[in-house]
C-alpha cells in the first residue's frame, strides 16, 4: 500500500531518493537504526556505534555504503530477522539504490535479558516508540519503505515494496523479467510460494502435535518439489542467469526451513533431483554480496524462532498460519 505522509519533517528528509551511482563496499559506512528505541521509550535513532554492540544489529549493508551525497537516501524500516522485511532489503542493495536501514522489534522482548518473543506490541505501544515507522506501515508491520517524490511517500508489505522498486527505479538493476509473459511467470510462482509453501513454515514450527508437524512438512517439502520443477533447468537462479524476483521471494524461507525448521523440527530436504536443483540454487543466491549482507547469525536466528517453537506467538503471521 502507498500513503502520502502528513509528516512534513519526514517527507522534507525524503524527497529525492536516488540509485546510487556507485556502491563501494566500505565495512565502516554508517547504518541509521532504531533498534535501542525498543529498550528506551525515549531515544531517538541512534547510528552505528551504539548498533554495533546491539544483540540484534546486522551486517553493515552495501548499499548504505553508496556515497550519492547528493540525494536524500531511502529509508528502509525492516527487523534483521524478518523475511519480509529481507526480501526489500536484497532487492535494494541489489538495485544499488542509497538507503538507510532503520531497525524496528515489532514484539515484545523476552523475559531473560537479549532474549526474543514473537508476541506483537499493541499497535499503540509501536506507534509511540516508532512513529515514524508507523506512520509508513499503519498496521505496524515490517518492511515499510520511505522514498519520498515532492509529496513524501511510503509504501508497505513487501509484495508491494517490490513491484514499487521496480517501478520507481527503472534504471536499476531490474529484479523483474523484460517481457510481460515472464512477468507473469515470475509472479504465478511468487504466489505460488507465497500460499503453498511459506505458510507452511510457520504451522510445522507451531504446530504442538507430530502430526501436524508431519503435514506440514510434507506440504513444504510438495511445494518446493513444485517450486523446483518451474526453475529454469540450466539456472543457476529460477529464471536461469538472470537473479530477481522470485529468487528473493522464496529464499528468505528456504534459509531459515535451513536453519529454524532444522533445528526445531529436523527439517531435512530429501536427496531428489528437484531438491539438488534447488541446492544448486540455494548456494548461489547465498553467494550474491547483496544476499549475503542481509544475512543473519544463524544461532541468532534460530533463538529467534523460539515464540513460534513453543507456540506463544501472537504475531499476525503466527495468527494467520497457525493451524489445528
Ligand atoms: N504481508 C506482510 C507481512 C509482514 C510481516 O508479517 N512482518 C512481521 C515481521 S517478520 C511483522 O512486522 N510482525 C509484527 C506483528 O506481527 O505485529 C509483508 O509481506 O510485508
Amino acid at each position: 500500500m502507498l500513503r502520502r505522509l502528513a509528516r512534513p519533517a519526514l517527507a522534507a528528509a525524503t524527497t529525492a531518493c536516488a540509485v546510487a551511482v556507485s556502491v563501494t563496499s566500505d565495512k565502516t559506512a554508517t547504518r541509521t537504526t532504531l533498534a535501542s528505541a525498543a529498550s528506551d521509550k525515549n531515544s531517538t535513532p541512534t547510528t552505528l556505534a551504539s548498533a554495533a554492540s546491539d544483540k540484534n544489529s546486522t551486517p553493515t549493508t552495501l548499499a548504505s555504503a553508496a556515497s550519492d551525497k547528493n540525494s536524500a537516501p531511502a529509508t528502509l524500516y525492516a527487523s534483521w530477522f524478518c523475511p519480509y522485511a529481507q526480501r526489500v532489503w536484497i532487492a535494494l542493495e541489489e538495485k544499488e539504490i542509497h538507503y538507510n536501514y532503520v531497525e524496528i522489534n515489532p514484539y515484545e522482548d523476552g523475559l531473560l535479558p537479549g532474549s526474543f518473543t514473537k508476541k506483537a506490541l499493541s499497535i499503540e505501544t509501536k506507534r509511540r516508540r516508532y512513529p515514524e515507522f508507523v506512520a509508513a506501515s499503519p498496521r505496524g508491520l515490517v518492511p515499510a519503505l520511505v522514498c519520498g517524490d515532492e509529496a513524501g511517500s511510503a509504501v508497505c508489505d513487501s509484495a508491494v515494496v517490490l513491484e514499487f522498486l521496480e517501478e520507481q527505479f527503472p534504471q536499476s538493476p531490474a529484479m523483474l523479467p523484460g517481457s510481460p509473459t515472464e512477468r507473469a511467470h515470475v509472479r504465478y510462482w511468487c504466489v505460488f510460494a507465497q500460499e503453498k509453501i511459506i505458510p507452511f513454515y510457520y504451522r510445522m514450527l507451531m504446530s504442538r502435535d507430530e502430526k501436524g508437524r508431519e503435514a506440514a512438512k510434507n506440504q513444504i517439502i510438495a511445494g518446493l518439489t513444485t517450486f523446483a520443477q518451474a526453475c529454469d533447468p540450466a539456472g543457476p537462479y529460477f529464471m536461469g542467469e538472470q537473479f530477481g524476483t522470485a529468487d528473493l521471494w522464496l529464499f528468505p524461507w528456504y534459509d531459515r526451513l535451513l536453519t529454524v525448521g532444522a533445528a526445531y523440527r529436523g527439517f531435512e530436504v530429501p536427496k531428489t533431483a528437484e531438491f539438488a536443483r534447488l541446492d544448486a540454487w540455494y548456494s548461489a543466491v547465498r553467494a550474491r554480496p547483496a544476499v549475503a549482507s542481509t544475512l543473519a547469525d544463524r544461532e541468532k536466528l534460530i533463538e529467534n524462532y523460539s515464540g513460534y517453537s513453543d507456540n506463544s506467538a501472537t504475531s499476525d503471521a503466527a495468527v494467520r498460519f497457525r493451524g489445528s
